[in-house]
């Protein structure tokens, strides 16, 4: 068989195209492919929902690849080294409750799980504001990453989405054009984002978790976002939190779903 450059080319835009169309009216959009967006995607596409992840980077794993100060390696308590064990990664005892990974490992073993699970992923795709409706997050407006990065004045596209998950971390951009653009408050004690706090490691932990939750109706937050939303402090590299938030943005959202006759 001789290789027909032309039907190479029509074979990729005809599989991203239908993807791409597939994912117009989704039950759950997740903005941010780190490791809070990864578990929740993985979580919520395992139970049969349709989902895709808008990351705007080339590579999805946010700020887990680096481990601590690009030492490829990451920390866990026992319920976020149970989590990775759940994944199939290979977690150290390091004693006294605290355990480590190799963070190229989890990454990697995260990614593969989540799409192998059904997680529709859109790489170099920006999500650069939200659809609305009078009371409610209705989906996410996207562009590619290089028309952002270029300044071009380009009209992006738009998707549906039952709910969307900020996911985007230390940044929470889904959040910060809610709180500017969308009429209404946020569900957070001054109704705008409180934003993140220095370093406290342990208390950064629970935060997370307790701080992953409805910030505005129709959207969720998870991961950093959760803290620098809910105004908790950020937490180094200790990862269980983030693995933790993942998977209980996917409960809560999961519940709301079933709530509204969803999919799964
Ligand atoms: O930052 P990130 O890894 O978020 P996370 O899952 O984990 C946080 C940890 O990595 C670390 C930490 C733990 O100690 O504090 O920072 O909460 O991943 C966020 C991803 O969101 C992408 C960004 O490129 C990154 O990969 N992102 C940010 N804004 C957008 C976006 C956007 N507007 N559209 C698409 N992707």
């Amino acid at each position: 068989m001789e290789l027909d450059e032309r039907r190479i080319s029509a074979v990729i835009v005809r599989r991203f195209m239908d993807r791409l169309l597939d994912s117009m009216d989704l039950d759950v959009a997740i903005v941010g492919g780190g490791p809070a967006g990864l578990v929740a995607g993985h979580n919520l596409a395992r139970e049969g929902f349709k989902v895709a992840m808008f990351e705007r980077k080339l590579s999805l794993g946010g700020g887990m690849w680096g481990g601590g100060m690009m030492c490829i390696q990451i920390v866990v308590k026992e319920e976020g080294a149970q989590v990775l064990r759940e994944f199939g990664v290979r977690v150290l005892d390091e004693g006294e409750g605290y355990y480590s990974a190799d963070s190229v490992e989890a990454v990697s073993t995260l990614i593969s799980s989540a799409t192998r699970a059904g997680l529709g992923v859109f790489n170099c795709v920006t999500a650069e504001d939200v659809t609305m409706r009078e009371d409610r997050v209705v989906g996410l407006v996207i562009t590619w990453t290089p028309v952002e990065m270029a300044g071009l004045h380009v009209d992006p596209l738009a998707i549906r989405s039952r709910f969307v998950i900020d996911a985007t971390g230390h940044d929470i951009n889904v959040v910060r054009v809610v709180e500017r653009k969308v009429p209404g408050k946020l569900m957070t004690p001054t109704g705008r984002a409180e934003g993140e706090k220095s370093l406290w490691s342990h208390r950064a932990e629970e935060l997370t978790l307790e701080n992953t939750r409805e910030v505005f109706p129709g959207l969720y937050v998870a991961g950093m976002s959760a803290n620098a939303t809910f105004g908790g402090p950020r937490m180094g590299p200790i990862f269980g939190g983030m693995l933790l938030s993942g998977r209980k943005a996917a409960q809560l959202v999961s519940r709301a779903l079933r709530g509204q006759g969803g999919r799964g």
